[in-house]
């Protein structure tokens, strides 16, 4: 019996794990284990010998029973160490970095126009990319043979389907749809695109926002008060304007407006290549025949209409040298326009 205990002890040594542990157990106090096999043998003993015997058989097994139940304890208190080694969290590692984007500054500057308008009642507008020749160049007072679309070569998926060269299609669209009858007061931004090689003030595709309002007595003085209005909001309140004419096929009379340098305040500088001027917009009075097209009568309605280049008033507001710094998404150029958490401007704002 005592070589069954050293057996035992001997066998216990070696178990590392619950499993085995188990197993062991079985082995000794299961059904067919040895220490039930000793227990079985008493009934071949006299009634002297049993109870001496059946004490013996007893303490065996309490002593296999105590040591597999400290032995369980040992391997589950190991276990729990290795896992709290494991899962130990070092604090003092770095965090991780989580790169947070930043609105493209042509993106700010459309929005900051948008914001303006919407103030004063226009509604946004947003169209096709890829126009037809006739809401793109027709309906614009620009037929087939006009000279004027030289200036305008685009993209061509067909003689007559083409990528826009200007957001004027959508404008002349939502004329159309209006049937000639209700007032008009959108704004329209977008993606447009010319056939031009690319280098540092050209780029075949860029953005523009153009503006049109039809109403009956629209006139000139309503277009010049209001571009006043958005140069001193875009450009800070002492600007003024200055118009020079011009011309468009889809406006007449037309005119290049300006503003006075943000910079220099007037007196000349690199900015306005000492003008005292800077050129932002072109503008006008809506053409007759662009209002007859869309099938409004010249003689009840009029309207004003004016266009502009973000890409040109945020070159000149952040002083960015190369338009195509703005569509080559550089991270160390993009990265300047981060702004603060309140939303206000990280850089110097001019
Ligand atoms: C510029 C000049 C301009 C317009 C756009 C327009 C649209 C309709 C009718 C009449 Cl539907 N005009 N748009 C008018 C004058 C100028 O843009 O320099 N853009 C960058």
């Amino acid at each position: 019996m005592s070589r069954i205990q050293d057996d035992f002890d001997a066998s216990l040594k070696t178990v590392e794990d619950a499993r085995s542990l188990q197993d062991l157990k079985v082995r000794y106090l299961g059904k067919k284990g040895e220490v039930t096999g000793l227990m079985k043998e008493m009934r071949n003993l006299s009634n002297e010998e049993r109870p001496a015997y059946g004490q013996k058989v007893n303490e065996l097994r309490q002593h296999i029973d105590a040591a597999v139940e400290e032995k369980r304890a040992e391997i589950e208190a190991a276990a729990l160490e290795e896992r709290l080694k494991s899962e130990t969290i070092d604090v003092t590692l770095p965090g991780r970095t989580f790169n947070i984007g930043s609105q493209h500054p042509i993106s700010r500057i459309i929005e900051d126009i948008e914001d303006f308008f919407l103030g004063l009642g226009y509604e946004i507008q947003e169209g096709y990319e890829v126009e037809t020749d006739y809401y793109n160049f027709e309906a614009l007072n620009l037929p087939k043979s006009h000279p004027a679309r030289d200036m305008q070569d685009t993209f061509y998926i067909s003689e007559e389907i083409l990528l826009r060269t200007h957001t004027s299609p959508v404008q002349a669209r939502v004329l159309e749809a209006r049937g000639g009858k209700e007032a008009v007061k959108i704004i329209c931004p977008g993606k447009v695109y010319r056939r031009d090689s690319d280098d540092a003030t050209h780029s075949h595709q860029f953005t523009q926002i153009e503006g049109l309002v039809i109403d009956k007595n629209i006139h000139m003085s309503d277009l010049k008060g209001t571009l006043e209005l958005f140069a001193k909001e875009i450009f800070g309140g002492e600007r003024e304007i200055r118009l020079r004419p011009s011309f468009f096929p889809f406006t007449e009379p037309s005119v290049e407006v300006d503003i006075s340098c943000f910079k220099c305040k007037g007196a000349g500088c690199s900015v306005c290549k000492k003008s005292g001027w800077i050129e932002i917009l072109g503008a006008g009075m809506v053409h007759p025949n662009v209002l007859r097209m869309a099938g409004y009568d010249p003689d009840e309605y009029s309207g004003f209409a004016f266009g502009m280049g973000p890409d040109r008033v945020a070159m000149l507001k952040y002083g960015i040298e190369d338009i195509r710094h703005l569509y080559t998404n550089d991270l160390r150029f993009i990265n300047q326009f981060k702004q603060t958490e309140d939303g206000g401007e990280t850089l110097e704002s001019l």
